[in-house]
């Protein structure tokens, strides 16, 4: 049995595509996968409401049809084909009680478990950094060009903390989550579905911000911030802007505005750039306990998010409105947008409080799906590497 968890994104969306730090943790809502090696290469697997799906493990495997979850096992041996070889199948079932199409990384969370289940059938023993090498790539094989940080956060978070994920490099340092602050994830009744036009729209505001990076004639966006985005990086966010910083200097001498974009790419740059320096400032805030200051920054990063990128809707809208209401410090929305869920930050005190409020201000004006996947506590548990039991 192998499992990995979904995650929450606490700050830094839209941003890890580019290469840029973010800040998720893993859920305790999980994926597991029961295995039993095979003799042969075929790869047979059964989900209780998704059905049983089988097929031979090819070293080159084509999709099958688009929003099958069949893609996710086929991209995940993809991934073990290209990076360590295909080997014997296996007989698998899996189980979740993660909400899917929700912002919470069941598709990753799926490939992460079932890429272990392949590894684990074969006896290969492969590394966070080789992982993180293969299950990106892998992903894109369903066709969203996403970035790597739910796989990151899925494999390698600490129980209690928070992951600040760096790029190119790989990295993943581990921030503690103070005692007394507490997260909700609550869904906003609308699916995030990631095969059809959300898939679309997601990949436009990546190919918008790549465009403009091209138009600006910088490497990559951590070129532009000097080396931020990963925290280390001049533009932080608490601190004034250093002479000499790239972006600064190009933003102000008007290197942005002199240069030709779209309003896609102006909005996606805009974006990028300060979601970037609110990680930076997120992750300080965290260290040192400012629950107020954490709590503006994902008010400020969904504004963002809703007015600059564009990717939220009327209902994640009214619901960080009613968190808000309901004595949250701060809420937004997580994972891609388009639907899916709010994180909803608090005092772990005022929890009850905020439920409540959710309940009457937004649940109750809706029709109700399922409690259990409505709102989820979000405590900070351990990655697949770092489970003492799946
Ligand atoms: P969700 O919506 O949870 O699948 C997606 C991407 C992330 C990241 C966020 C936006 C995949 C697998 N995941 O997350 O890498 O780009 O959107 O911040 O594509």
């Amino acid at each position: 049995m192998v499992s990995a968890p979904g995650r929450v994104n606490l700050i830094g969306e839209h941003i890890d595509y580019h290469g840029l730090a973010v800040l998720p943790m893993a859920l305790r809502r999980r994926i597991r996968v029961a295995f039993r090696p095979r003799a042969d290469n075929r790869i047979r697997a059964v989900s209780a409401g998704y059905g049983m799906r089988e097929f031979d493990w090819t070293p080159e495997l084509s999709p099958a049809p688009a929003g099958d979850w069949e893609n996710y096992l086929r991209a995940a041996a993809q991934a073990v084909s290209r990076e360590w070889g295909a080997g014997v199948g296996v007989d698998a079932a899996v189980i979740s009680d993660l909400p899917a199409a929700a912002g919470l990384a069941s598709s990753s969370a799926l490939m992460v478990a079932f890429t272990l289940a392949l590894l684990g059938a074969n006896r290969r023993r492969a590394t966070f950094e080789e992982l993180m090498e293969a299950l990106p790539e892998g992903e894109q094989f369903v066709g969203t060009r996403g970035g790597g940080m739910d796989h990151a956060a899925s494999l390698a978070s600490r129980e209690g903390c928070a992951s600040l994920i760096e790029f190119d490099p790989i990295g993943l340092r581990a921030i503690r989550v103070p005692e007394d602050w507490g997260f909700l994830v609550a869904h906003c009744l609308k699916m995030a579905e990631k095969s059809g036009a959300a898939r679309e729209a997601y990949n436009a505001r990546r190919a918008a911000g790549a465009a403009a990076l091209a138009r600006l004639g910088a490497a990559s966006f951590r070129a532009l911030l000097g080396g931020g985005g990963s925290v280390g990086g001049c533009w932080q966010a608490d601190a004034p802007a250093p002479q000499g910083c790239p972006l600064v200097a190009s933003l102000v001498g008007q290197t942005l505005s002199s240069v030709n974009l779209t309003s896609d790419e102006r909005n996606a740059f805009e974006h990028v750039t300060s979601e970037a320096r609110r990680v930076s400032a997120a992750v300080s805030a965290m260290e040192r306990g400012d629950a107020a200051l954490f709590g503006r920054l994902l008010l400020e990063s969904h504004a963002s998010l809703r007015d600059v990128l564009q990717v939220s809707c009327p209902e994640l809208d009214r619901l960080v409105d009613a968190a808000m209401q309901s004595g949250a410090l701060g809420a937004r929305l997580t994972g891609a947008g388009f639907g899916g869920c709010a994180v909803v930050f608090a005092a772990k005190r005022d929890m009850p409080a905020v439920r409540q409020g959710l309940a009457a201000r937004f649940y109750s004006k809706t029709p109700v799906v399922d409690p259990d996947t409505q709102m989820i506590d979000a405590e900070p548990g351990p990655g697949a590497l770092h489970m003492e039991m799946p």
